[in-house]
């Protein structure tokens, strides 16, 4: 069962966004990947996040650059919780992406991650995390995950 939505405003953004993919990848969580943007397909995005939970999903990871609204507005559509990916932008170097995510007004939330891949992967981790409170086998994966990064960092630089 997918449980796992990751969506994005566009193709472009899909390579911060694959960060997100393949931590769950790697943590054994079913998920799917869709461009859904919120200007330029709106009846998608509408679409996508009123049947979200209806479909099984149980968390939302939305990344988006720029002008991002993206994750608020599926965060209106849906009371899963959504997780917010602030895609580097060109322009301002992705301060624009992350301000637009993060500074939702009260009512409506966001789990605004860091910029760019940092927060696409956290993401994935923080989807898991969040699924891992009611499944003990995924709980032992995200530990031994954390426990092989944790075993990976060197005493000493060279
Ligand atoms: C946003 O505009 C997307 O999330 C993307 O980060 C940004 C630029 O999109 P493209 O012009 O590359 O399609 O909607």
């Amino acid at each position: 069962m997918t449980l796992v939505g990751i969506i994005m405003g566009s193709v472009s953004d899909w390579d911060t966004m694959r960060g997100a993919a393949d931590v769950l990848a790697e943590l054994g969580v079913a998920h799917e990947i869709k461009v859904v943007s919120a200007h330029r397909t709106p009846d998608r995005l509408y679409d996508y996040a009123k049947t979200a939970a209806n479909r099984g999903l149980k968390v939302v990871i939305a990344g988006a650059g720029g002008a991002a609204h993206l994750p608020g507005m599926a965060a209106a559509m849906t009371h899963l919780p959504v997780l917010g990916v602030p895609v580097q932008s060109k322009a301002l170097s992705g301060q624009d992406s992350l301000l637009s995510i993060v500074q939702m007004p009260a009512g409506i939330p966001v789990g605004c991650l860091a910029i760019g891949k940092a927060g696409a992967i956290n993401a994935g981790l923080l989807a898991a995390a969040i699924l891992a409170t009611s499944d003990p086998a995924l709980s032992q994966r995200l530990q031994a995950w954390r426990q092989r990064q944790t075993d990976a960092v060197a005493d000493e630089p060279a």
